[in-house]
């Protein structure tokens, strides 16, 4: 088997992570030894153990005298500082492990090359693969939050096969997506920390925002409603999830929420920058906006999205709120069916290489 392939594993592992990996990255390792996986695992909780850590702790007791004889492939550099858990070259040092293999550096200042070089000074054999795929789009992620000081932000939407968020008549019910796409929504509300909506939309479908369609933990509501429109009877507040944060122009607003008073009537780019980094201070390093239409294209104006996935449906309305575009830059990484709809990854930044 080629490093790369392993590597791959470690990718999958790694993507096997839900939300409270909080402002963790997503990390996944195996062990090999001559060809044969000894031992795998990856970083579920922060401040709980590391993918190197539940890796090891795998290996079953007949193979564990092999673990010094075997490679540690890691989807990420190993860390190397005491954070809330003891740094992995420590332990890698101490099992005796010969050689390391992982794909790109952490971008966290104090590691970024200090791990890897770490390893090399005590003798290790190490191989970095900066330009592997599958890992780049996972570690983008954690990049964008330690240099930016951002959280990774998705944007989901669906629109109607003619390209509507929703019909006219606001009155109607509708559904875009068909059941499957719904409970994949689900499964990626597990996986990420908050999911952002605009107070209109609370206003307009009343969501629970949580991940009842599928088993994992339930991310934080947050709702911008920069003109007050929120009365505090609405489904997020009464829903048992996480506590919502409500970004408000209101003094004391007396929400069932945290809220953070914002004096800017609009989403300018200062209001943008403030909000974000509130986001990045509660540790939210991955932040899902799933409308309404005035706040994905504002989010799209500001250039401030890194992931899109956007389903379309069979159904057309004729006429309606018509759905956001993408900026001709973004790049499409895949199209895929789910059912009857379709489903459309985009990233804002260039083409990853293979
Ligand atoms: C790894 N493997 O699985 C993860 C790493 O001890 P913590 O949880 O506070 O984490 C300290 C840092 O370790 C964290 O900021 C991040 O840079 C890195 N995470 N490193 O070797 C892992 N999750
Ligand atoms: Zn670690």
């Amino acid at each position: 088997m080629k490093n790369i392939d392993i590597l791959g594993r470690t990718a999958q592992l790694a993507s096997l992570a839900d939300s409270r990996v909080r402002d963790n990255p997503r990390v996944g390792a195996v062990l090999l030894h001559e060809g044969r996986i000894i031992g795998e695992g990856y970083h579920q909780v922060a401040g709980q153990a590391h993918a190197e850590v539940n890796c090891l702790d795998s290996v079953a007791a007949a193979d564990r005298s092999l673990i010094p004889e075997s490679v540690m492939y890691v989807s990420l550099e190993p860390c190397c500082i005491k954070g809330r858990t003891p740094a992995c070259t420590g332990l890698i040092l101490k099992e005796h492990i010969r050689k390391v293999v992982f794909a790109q550096r952490d971008t966290t200042d104090e590691i970024s090359g200090r791990g890897a070089g770490i390893l090399r000074e005590a003798g290790i054999r190490v191989k970095e693969y900066p330009d592997f795929g599958p890992t780049r789009a996972t570690n983008a992620g954690r990049s964008v939050f330690t240099t930016e000081h951002r959280p990774f932000i998705l944007l989901k939407y669906a629109q109607s096969a003619d390209g509507f968020l929703r019909p006219k008549d606001r009155d109607r019910s509708y559904w875009i997506t068909n059941p499957i796409s719904r409970r994949l929504t689900h499964r990626w509300r597990t996986q990420t920390n908050a999911v952002l909506v605009g107070a209109r939309t609370i206003i307009d479908d009343d969501p629970q925002l949580n991940a009842r369609l599928f088993p994992g933990p339930d991310p934080r509501p947050v709702v911008i409603d920069l003109r007050d429109r929120l009365t505090g009877k609405e489904g997020i507040f009464q829903a048992g999830g996480q506590r919502p944060l409500v970004f408000t122009g209101r003094k004391a607003a007396k929400l069932k929420a945290d809220t953070i008073e914002m004096k800017d009537k609009e989403l300018s780019k200062k209001a943008f920058r403030r909000i974000m980094k509130k986001l990045y201070e509660l540790k939210l390093g991955h932040v899902t906006v799933e409308g309404g239409a005035t706040l994905l294209h504002a989010f799209l104006e500001h250039g401030l999205w890194d992931e899109a996935r956007v389903f379309t449906g069979t159904g057309r309305f004729g006429t309606g709120l018509p759905a956001p575009v993408l900026p001709a830059t973004a790049h499409l990484v895949r199209r895929e069916r789910i059912g009857t709809d379709t489903l459309a990854v985009y990233t804002r930044q260039q083409k990853l290489k293979p």
